[in-house]
């Protein structure tokens, strides 16, 4: 056990240890006692509970429970810790009064708090350490962070995060914290909670009842946010216990009901106590009662009311919805507001959703009154459809964001696993706060597990967007991580929560098929697996070596989505492999499909334990969730393993030759050519040559190639099933210029021959960073350019990450730039050598960011050399598809064609134009780029 003190540093706290008690520390627990904790009787309930949770988290950090008191701490003890807010606690007030206190940095603000150490505040007693805050919350963010600080994790409950211990702990006086939000309103919204997150609130706490919620608004508190939209398939909040409305607001928890759950009312309750159809037009008076009553219910606590209307079941209204209707049901919503609280409907917080078609009412002039908050939207996918413009008036409701990690609907449910990356977040967020939405940020978090890592960053860049101004990724992750394990492992940890998120986001799980990634092109459907299954390894060395107790949270934070993630692609890849195999006839085609049945029983295995083992089965239905076997965009009932091919016997011993780069498999004496994709002096490539048994008996087999260029990993063996031969280029003894090989296999049934083709280029002026043809392509990760070129108003930006494969560029600050370009303007230079001349074919890939400002869409500018830059239109498509297909592959990728009139050095040039485009990739084709799903590695 150690001692501990706190202190602060930009902003950001740390956790320092210490041998000694540093010189005039405060002691929140020294050697003997733990210092009392002073709360004024008369303080709000949150304050109360909030200093309660402190003692608790004290002791559990010291073993040593400080006493609580609610009288005057007058001479009672040497030091003394005093919470209390500003409009309630007596104590505080007369700290301030008797000018010990100084307030002024917290005062009339939102939610802010102070800790400060003063001396002498009452008479007999040295110091105190002041927890201060502007209002109820605020109090209680500063006990909490406090108890952050402490070694407390938010998640020490949710995901059983075991508080970091020390015999003493000690408070630097020298350190003044002061916070307040960025955000106004911070929240979550539990939803799409079937099967996982209902099973497990049931099976634990009989239902989505106050005791579920407690815990809930305790998290939420923990990471300062204030704010929800709770469960509401089949569940409502009001209406399913009493106490959670009452609960929520002890708590000092803002309710909501979600975009489509007008005037507080969940959806269920239309079914449970609703007459009539759903439909304003017919049924106006059964809706108004109803939604008054929503109205009556809230009573006086702090909620925000949604207002406006959808369809039944979050669906568009009908046809003839129109936006005078939408018009009128605003208006008589806030009638009823207003006729309900006996006040101006403007006092009562309210939101207006511009979720999905009712956007386009927007668009379409439909506007509410502006004290009503305008809920801007993503898409459902994380990608913002709208902010203000930047020259709009401001408007006293100001605006919000609602978020996904979780999304039930098209193109296909994501519910499972957590897919979001930080960088991704942290961009689009980043774009919000630029753009003025500091109102509300509330994002779908589905079942709560296993977001924690999302959540907290959202919050927590909600607390305080100014202290991420550049990309805080990785960064943030090994605080995280930190903040959970300790510092031991935070480093390798960070690296595994941020390299699962980056692959998950690829592609959805749910949206994983056997033929997604290429079996044959690239390599690439074993470097995914690869890449997979490196963090595995890592992460099970990790498990091995945390400390037990440390155990159970990493396993629901780290080793299961890790495992289960990597294990479900392999999952998928091999179903693509065993198809493969059984078109080529290889007799390792059965064995693959066993292999299937195996990681598809893995992966009932290890949600068995998350369910189950894990915690002592605390969390039992949590991995409920379905997540194979899709076949359209909703959820299958069950799981399903993907389809596989049995291989028929054959009757003779029989040689197969595969290669790298097809699918087709040649036999002895085959009259078609196999040639292998090109090598490069430049790439460094290996290509893999399979020798494979399609008959009944193994045989042997010689591989030889023509000449002294070519070095094979084997030369000759016996295939029982098959034998990979990796085929590399020595480079010295080749000629300039382009070669074919042939490599020749002789086995049971006679030759094959194999061609390698050999591109040697030497570059004049090679630099490192100089891109060079080979194979009909380049393809170039964006951030691996030779200049970065800046101007007066902008700068590029790299962010770690962010895209499927590498990082992504896109500049800052995030506003529009006239689509007219000098040398001088914003933009990147990539440096090339040509071997192809004419028409060059460039795919840009971009994340799927939407033409948030209001544009046609979202441009960059394009050039080679010298030639005028061309624009291109990310979203020239904007169809349905087209957005379809974008979230589907976490990509938009956009060509365009030049003409180069010579091979040589060449510098491509991408251009700042709008905002929030984010490069990822660069793929130059001259018709040698091959079908795969993340595009040809460099
Ligand atoms: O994720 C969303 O925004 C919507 O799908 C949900 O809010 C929706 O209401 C759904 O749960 C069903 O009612």
């Amino acid at each position: 056990m150690k001692r501990t003190i706190l202190t602060i540093l930009m902003g950001l706290a740390l956790h320092s240890l210490f041998a000694q008690q540093p010189v005039g520390a405060f002691p929140i627990v020294a050697s003997k006692s733990a210092t009392p904790i002073y709360v004024d009787a008369g303080d709000h309930w949150l304050v109360q509970k909030a200093a309660a949770l402190l003692q608790t988290d004290i002791e559990k950090v010291t073993g040593k429970k400080p006493d609580t008191a609610h009288t005057h701490p007058r001479g009672t003890a040497k030091n003394i810790i005093v919470i209390g807010s500003l409009d309630q606690s007596l104590l505080i007030r007369q700290l301030v009064a008797l000018k010990k206190l100084s307030v002024d940095s917290i005062k009339d603000k939102w939610e802010a708090f102070q800790l400060t150490v003063i001396p002498n505040p009452f008479p007999g007693v040295n110091n105190a350490l002041v927890i201060a805050g502007s209002d109820r919350r605020g109090t209680a963010y500063g006990v909490f962070e406090l108890s952050k600080q402490l070694g407390v994790s938010p998640w020490y409950w949710w995901a059983d995060v075991p508080v970091k211990t020390a015999r003493e702990c000690w408070y630097n006086p020298q350190i003044r914290q002061y916070q307040h939000p960025g955000v106004r309103y911070r929240g979550i919204f539990l939803n799409d909670e079937a099967p996982a997150l209902a099973g497990w609130s049931k099976a634990t706490f009989g239902g989505f009842n106050h005791l579920f919620y407690e815990k809930v608004f305790e998290l939420l508190l923990r990471l300062k946010a204030n704010y929800l939209w709770p469960a509401m398939w089949g569940n409502a909040f009001y209406d399913d216990d009493t106490l959670n409305a009452v609960m929520a607001d002890r708590y000092g928890i803002v309710i909501g009901t979600s975009h489509h759950e007008p005037m507080l009312r969940a959806h269920d309750e239309w079914r449970r106590y609703g007459s009539g159809k759903w439909n304003y037009d017919s049924n106006e008076m059964r809706l108004k009662q109803f939604w008054a009553e929503g109205i009556r219910r809230k009573r006086g606590y702090e909620s925000i009311v949604t207002v406006g209307m959808r369809g039944d079941g979050d669906e568009p209204m009908s046809e003839k919805s129109n936006i005078a209707l939408l018009e009128k049901i605003v208006a008589d919503q806030r009638q009823i507001i207003a006729d309900v609280t006996g006040a101006a409907a403007t006092a009562t917080p309210q939101l207006w959703a511009l979720y999905k078609e009712v956007q386009d009412y927007y668009d379409r002039g439909m506007r509410v009154p502006d004290d009503i908050t305008l809920l801007l939207c993503d898409d459902n996918w994380g990608n913002i459809r709208k902010l203000p413009k930047r020259d709009a008036p401001a408007r006293a409701g100001g605006y919000g964001i609602y978020y996904h990690f979780d999304y039930v609907g098209g193109p296909r449910n994501y519910k499972w696993i957590n897919t979001n990356t930080i960088p991704r977040t942290w961009e689009q967020m980043h774009l919000a706060w630029e753009y003025g939405v500091n109102r509300i940020w509330i994002v779908n978090v589905g079942d709560l597990k296993p977001m924690e890592l999302p959540i907290s960053f959202f919050l927590d860049y909600a607390w305080n967007p100014a202290a991420y101004p550049v990309d805080p990724s990785r960064g943030y992750t090994e605080k995280w991580a930190a903040q959970q394990f300790g510092k031991t492992y935070a480093a390798d940890i960070a690296y595994l929560l941020t390299k699962y998120t980056q692959y998950n986001s690829r592609r959805k799980p749910e949206l994983l098929a056997p033929d997604t990634y290429s079996q044959v092109n690239y390599q690439e459907a074993d470097k995914v697996v690869r890449d997979y299954n490196e963090l595995v390894l890592l992460a099970e060395k990790l498990y091995k070596l945390i400390p037990a107790q440390y155990k159970d949270a990493f396993y629901q934070l780290v080793l299961y989505p890790v495992k289960a993630s990597a294990n479900l692609n392999e999952l998928y890849v091999t179903a693509g492999k065993n198809h493969l195999y059984a078109k080529q006839s290889r007799v390792a085609t059965n064995e693959l499909a066993n292999r299937v049945q195996e990681l598809y029983d893995t992966d009932s295995l290890l949600s068995l334990h998350y369910n189950k083992v894990m915690a002592n089965g605390k969390w039992d239905h949590m991995m409920d969730q379905t997540h194979i076997g899709y076949t359209w965009w909703q959820q299958p009932p069950v799981n399903r393993m993907p389809a596989v091919k049995i291989r028929k016997p054959a009757i003779h011993t029989l040689m197969a030759i595969a290669i790298e780069g097809s699918e087709t498999v040649w036999w002895s004496n085959d009259t078609v050519k196999a040639v292998l994709p090109a090598f490069s002096n430049h790439r460094g490539d290996k290509h893999y040559i399979d020798v494979v048994n399609a008959g009944n008996a193994s045989f042997n087999y010689t591989i030889k190639p023509a000449g002294s260029w070519l070095q094979l990993s084997q030369t000759s063996g016996r295939v029982e099933k098959e034998q990979r031969i990796w085929v590399q280029v020595k480079w010295q003894a080749v000629p300039e210029g382009k070669h074919q090989a042939p490599i020749t296999i002789s086995g049971p049934n006679g030759d094959v021959t194999v061609f390698a083709t050999l591109e040697k280029t030497t570059v004049p002026g090679l630099k490192q960073q100089t891109h060079v043809e080979a194979d009909g392509y380049i393809s170039m990760d964006a951030d691996h350019l030779a200049n970065v070129v800046d101007d007066a108003v902008t700068h590029w930006v790299r962010i770690a990450d962010i895209g499927r494969t590498g990082n992504g560029m896109t500049f800052f600050p995030p506003f529009p730039r006239p689509a007219t370009f000098r040398d001088t303007s914003a933009h990147l230079e990539y440096d090339l050598f040509t071997t192809d001349t004419g028409a060059t074919k460039v795919m840009v890939y971009c994340s799927p960011t939407l033409p948030f400002n209001e544009s046609n869409g979202l441009r960059y500018g394009i050039s080679f050399d010298e030639e005028a830059p061309q624009l291109v239109n990310l979203h020239a498509d904007n169809s349905e598809n087209a957005w379809a297909q974008s979230v589907s592959d976490n990509i938009r990728i956009s060509t365009s064609v030049h003409t180069l009139h010579k091979a040589g050095h060449h510098m491509l040039k991408i251009w700042a134009v709008d905002p929030g485009v984010v490069l990822q990739k660069i793929v130059i084709d001259w018709g040698g780029v091959r079908k795969s799903y993340l595009g040809p590695e460099r």
